[in-house]
């Protein structure tokens, strides 16, 4: 498995590496979900299934207050069997041929999911690589939307810091599948 890549970028520390994003001992994992919550394949999948049934039970009733998630929106969940704490569900853009907003839902799916990390005071986060499996999004442009998304979060967030520093993002980690997406990833990190 080719090694991970690591940058520190406005206090905090980039990260992308090959692996299992269920396996990954961190505050939070996002989800990369469907509107519906209600589970599905890839990694949404595996997320419920090695968290078990109280993830689903928690976006039933997320369902039922707010009947799912918009794409670009996010919600939050226990981790339930995880190691992470929290999962944070999210939903990308389908894409269908990139003029239909898909890179402003994209970086919103990673703003909204960042915002929630830091309402909760999290400081640890790793995501998947949104929208690139079964929604179809090209790796090489959503390495570049998800990287600057996650930049300008952290430039935002130090040009105006929050009162209590206690909730500043020491990582965000990127865990990426394969070797293609992994590789895409890093060489976008490389030129941030
Ligand atoms: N760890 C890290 N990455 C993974 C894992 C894992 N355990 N499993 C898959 N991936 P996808 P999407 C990678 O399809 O494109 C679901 O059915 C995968 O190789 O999971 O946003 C939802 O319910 C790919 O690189 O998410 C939605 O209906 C990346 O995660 C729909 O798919 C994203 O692939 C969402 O599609």
């Amino acid at each position: 498995m080719a090694g991970p890549l690591s940058k520190n970028l406005q206090g905090c520390t980039l990260t992308v590496c090959q692996g299992d994003l269920t396996r990954q001992t961190v505050d939070a994992i996002v989800n990369a979900a469907n509107s519906s919550l209600m589970g599905g394949g890839g990694v949404d999948g595996a997320i419920h299934k090695a968290g078990g049934p109280a993830i689903l039970e928690e976006c039933l009733q997320i369902r039922k207050t707010q009947g799912g998630c918009a794409a670009g929106e996010a919600v939050i969940t226990s981790g339930g069997r995880l190691a992470a704490q929290y999962v944070i569900h999210t939903v990308g853009p389908i894409w269908r041929g990139g003029g239909n907003n898909e890179a402003k839902i994209l970086t919103n799916a990673y703003r909204n999911s960042l915002q929630l990390a830091v309402d909760y005071g999290l400081k640890t986060v790793a995501f998947p690589s949104i929208s690139t499996g079964a929604y179809g999004y090209p790796v090489e442009e959503a390495a570049k939307v998800a990287l600057s998304a996650v930049l300008d979060f952290l430039r935002r967030r130090s040009e105006n810091p929050p009162q209590n520093s206690e909730s500043n993002l020491s990582e965000v980690r990127f865990v990426l599948f394969d070797p293609h997406t992994l590789n895409t990833y890093k060489s976008e990190l490389e030129s941030l």
